[in-house]
């Protein structure tokens, strides 16, 4: 009878040392498995890898990024199985550009179809890489008036280039509401102060409507120094019409924008607005950056001069006083009225009053 208290008080003992061993290994599975645990190790991935981009990109910026874009692979789920992979940030180099490209202008264009063409695009022309994360946000500035077919050509080929580029990026195009002659270089200091109330961009596209790159390794992204574009045009046999000409695309980071105090205010009409913003650069010690040739290859659209649109006969004047007027004319003393933002499928449309010569 003994013996068998003894032995029955032993494998009770035994049973209740398993259970606690039990109880010890699903505590520390849990524990090391935990929603809290997760977003601790989630941070601190995200931070070693953002604080090594050259870009400063913020760990908010990514949980919106999570938000907004159902399909990236980083997912944070309270409710089901805390399933969590890292989104790593995109290559320096896309491995999904293509090189050379074939831009025509025949036939006619239907948005609807480009549309179909591009369904990862967001509301309001907005992308962003569903596999990883872009290494700049960037904003897309058009200044624009009676331009649709050249528009939807635009939309046509930069969009897929654009998304091959690996970048976050806005479509905004600033209409000139009215009559009045038009100023290219006020529309895209709008372009500028609006696309920046709506997202953190970092880099800044000005952008002709009219013109098209001919090869996507011509990245629409900024760099150490302000980056002109449109290099070698068809219209001036490939080259650069001048050693200084910094006009149709070019690239600006914010930090870069600010510091010339962004673009003047005050030249209505056609020309000198981009040798003012040449200079502005110039005086700031800050010089131009360029893709090759044959990489910097694009096709403008032909057409007439705008209405509107004239040369304008003080350019010369004013482009010999920039240092002057670039204190006070400019990004800070810019001022004009917004009379609609449409968010359509392709791009962002911005009509703004931007006032008369
Ligand atoms: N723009 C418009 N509407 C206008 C005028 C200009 O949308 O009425 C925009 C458009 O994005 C254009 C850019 O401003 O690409 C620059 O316009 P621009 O007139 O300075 O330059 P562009 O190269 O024409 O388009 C220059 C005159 C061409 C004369 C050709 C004569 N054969
Ligand atoms: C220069 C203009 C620039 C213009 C460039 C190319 O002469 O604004 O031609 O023009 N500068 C002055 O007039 C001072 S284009 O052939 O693209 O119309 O961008």
């Amino acid at each position: 009878m003994l013996y068998s208290v003894g032995f029955f008080s032993k494998i009770c003992v035994a049973f209740v040392c398993l259970c606690g061993i039990h109880l010890i290994v699903a505590l520390f599975f849990y524990l090391s498995e935990s929603p809290f645990t997760k977003i601790k190790n989630y941070k601190m991935i995200l931070t070693d890898s953002y604080i090594l981009n050259s870009q400063s990109h913020r760990i908010s910026d990514l949980f919106t990024n999570l938000r907004d874009n159902e399909t990236d692979e980083i997912r944070f789920n309270e409710t089901t199985s805390q399933k969590l992979t890292v989104l790593k940030q995109c290559p320096e180099t896309s491995p999904r550009l293509e090189g050379p490209l074939h831009i025509e202008f025949s036939q006619r264009v239907d948005l609807e179809m480009v549309y179909k063409l591009n369904p990862q695009l967001m509301k309001g022309g907005r992308y962003k890489p569903s596999d990883c994360v872009a290494l700049q946000k960037v904003a897309i500035i058009i200044p624009f008036r009676n331009r649709d077919e050249h528009l939807k050509y635009w939309l046509y080929y930069l969009h897929p280039i654009l998304q091959r580029q690996q970048l976050d990026y806005g479509i905004y195009i600033v209409e000139q509401a009215g009559e009045s002659t038009f100023n290219r270089a006020k529309l895209l200091n709008v372009g500028y102060a609006e696309a920046l109330k709506e997202y953190d961009y970092d880099c800044f596209i000005f952008s002709d409507v009219d013109i098209i790159p001919m090869d996507d390794r011509n990245i629409y992204k900024c760099s150490s120094q302000p980056r002109h574009l449109s290099v070698s045009m068809d219209k001036f046999g490939f080259r650069l019409p001048y050693k200084h000409y910094f006009g149709g695309v070019s690239a600006m980071s914010k930090q870069q924008f600010e510091k010339i105090n962004g673009f003047p205010n005050n030249y209505w009409g056609w020309g000198g607005e981009d040798d003012d913003i040449f200079n502005r650069l110039k005086f700031q010690g800050m010089t131009i950056s360029r893709p090759s040739g044959e990489i910097g290859k694009c096709r403008m659209i032909r057409h007439s001069r705008d209405k509107k649109n004239e040369a304008n006969p003080q350019r010369f004047k004013k482009i010999s006083h920039t240092r002057q007027t670039m204190k006070t004319d400019g990004i800070r003393s810019l001022k004009y009225t917004v009379i609609s933002i449409e968010k359509e499928k392709l791009y962002t449309k911005i009509t703004v009053d931007i006032g008369k010569p």
